[in-house]
């Protein structure tokens, strides 16, 4: 590739050109117009509410708003008390939560907490919009333990529009075990949350959500990273660790994330909460929805970025996929430079990472009372799709129903769900309302990473990935929550279903 190519126009000029036949044009996508960093990454506020009577109260407003994301230009957005993204949310577990929601926006929306366990009348899914101009005021107690989860739009069908246009922000969580471990926790120091997301923009500076028929399977994909809604960020490092709070807040994007100069790194917490122990790494995959906490060494002086890298050598393009599959997952798969690293002269020494970080349930598959497959399929893939025929993306055969409940579970049943990609793209799989655990990839252990709490799972071309699942605390045999990809553009076309806990 050229220096200042991006892969998607690497691909456009070769191995892709039979499917951009099919697909027809797609506009043209500027290069990254600088190669350097040069802008203090934008690290959101912390919003640690008010305690009004021993409950604590967020107000949050969804609101419309400019944001200059180059400088000089002045892009239409949508943020959370502020013109893109939200605030950081911070609560401690066991303690209860309310929050005022006010929709001041044009149009109908929702939040979701997305990660957390709550009531399904809590949840914020599709089943709880807010009117324009009004107000939707979700209380519940915090079960989960210390963690990074995030809260965005879950509007039927607009849910991928309204991410993209910046309704998304980060939660903390913390509990007495995040207290009392070692570890890097100054927030905005060595601390620091990493929202990542890429954008499409116009030349205008624009990045209105249009959707080419494209877009709407393979996910929209920008040819500008944002972080913390920053364009070629850097981050100030004065300590020899930084903790970084990884969320993939994308659209569609599948980050491989590495650093520039292959160092290595540890994992300490996964979607829901800490790992057993620091899983050492020198690549990390990171779907839509999944978050990780890492923590990074660094020397004086020296600069390092964290780059999207490609998947390469990876599992993934079953059988049956032949090269479209691969082509598929490359394109879900882009390459970025995301933020770059600046160490100072002198950095404050920090203690080792501990070897144990906290202690997970055991789990055994002999727990299980109940086994359920979720088939994703992505119907009519290939020639009579390429064709604008057939199409559409389902679980179990059906596209997301409102109206229609898919699975009915029994409240502190322990099940296995089996979830199943049939098709030839990477389907990141997330469920409502609970942490589960990883019993096995096609038959094999999952790997020391994902072998914590997750609430949403990778799952590629042609593999069966089996999890434990179970829901505590909560029944509503009427209000449902969803399992769902967290490719927006997927979530949105169908590729969805609803559950109740009775
Ligand atoms: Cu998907």
């Amino acid at each position: 590739m050229k220096p200042n190519q991006t892969r998607r126009e690497f691909l456009l000029g070769s191995t892709a050109l039979a499917l951009t036949l099919f697909f027809g044009s797609r506009e043209p996508l500027h290069a990254q117009s600088s190669s350097s960093f040069d802008t203090p990454v934008a690290i959101p506020p912390e919003d640690g509410g008010t305690l009004v009577d021993g409950v604590r109260e967020f107000t949050l407003s969804l609101q419309s708003g400019k944001t200059e994301f180059f400088e000089g230009v002045q892009t239409d957005t949508m943020g959370i008390n502020g013109s893109y993204l939200g605030p950081v949310l911070r609560m401690r577990t066991g303690e209860t939560v309310r929050f005022d929601v006010t929709n001041t926006l044009a149009i109908e929306s929702t939040l979701h907490w997305h990660g957390l366990n709550l009531p399904a009348s809590t949840d914020g899914g599709p089943h709880q919009p807010i009117e324009p101009g009004g107000t939707w005021s979700p209380s519940f107690k915090i079960h989960d333990v210390a963690s990074t989860m995030w809260y965005h739009s879950h509007q039927l069908h607009q849910t991928a529009s309204q991410v993209w246009a910046g309704l998304a922000g980060m939660i903390i969580i913390d509990d007495e075990v995040s207290d009392d471990l070692d570890i890097p926790s100054t927030y905005g120091v060595d601390d620091i949350p990493l929202v990542l997301q890429d954008r499409r923009f116009n030349r205008d500076g624009s990045m209105p959500y249009e959707a080419s028929m494209h877009d709407e399977m393979a996910g929209m994909s920008g040819n500008v990273p944002l972080i913390n809604g920053t364009v070629r960020p850097y981050v100030d490092v004065s300590t020899e660790k930084l903790r970084l709070r990884l969320l993939n807040g994308a659209n569609a994007s599948i980050y491989n994330l590495a650093f520039s100069d292959g160092r290595s790194f540890v994992q300490i917490a996964s979607d829901g909460g800490f790992l057993g122990q620091p899983a050492e790494m020198s690549e990390l995959l990171l779907a839509p929805g999944e978050r990780a906490e890492i923590i990074v060494d660094f020397t004086q002086n020296e600069r390092v970025i964290l780059e999207s890298k490609a998947l390469g050598g990876r599992r993934g393009g079953g059988q049956g996929m032949g090269m479209g599959g691969g082509m598929m997952m490359a394109e879900q798969n882009p390459q970025f430079q995301l933020v770059e690293f600046r160490a100072a002269d002198t950095l404050e020494p920090l203690a080792e990472v501990p070897d144990k970080l906290a202690e997970l349930p055991r789990i055994s598959e002999t727990q299980a009372t109940k086994t359920r497959e979720f088939l994703l399929e992505m119907p009519g893939m290939g020639p009579l799709r390429m064709l604008g025929m057939g199409g559409g993306f389902t679980i179990n055969g059906n596209a997301m129903k409102m109206r229609r409940v898919d699975e009915v579970v029994k409240l502190g049943e322990t099940e296995i769900w089996e979830i199943v990609n049939a098709g030839p793209m990477i389907h990141p799989f997330h469920i409502h309302n609970t942490q589960f655990r990883l019993l096995d990839r096609d038959g094999l252990l999952p790997g020391p990473n994902e072998a914590g709490l997750k609430d949403t799972v990778v799952v590629f071309p042609g593999e069966r990935v089996r999890l434990l699942v179970r829901f505590d605390h909560y029944t509503d045999p009427e209000r449902p929550y969803m399992y769902h990809c967290h490719i927006l553009e997927h979530e949105d076309a169908g590729m969805m279903g609803q559950f109740t806990v009775v």
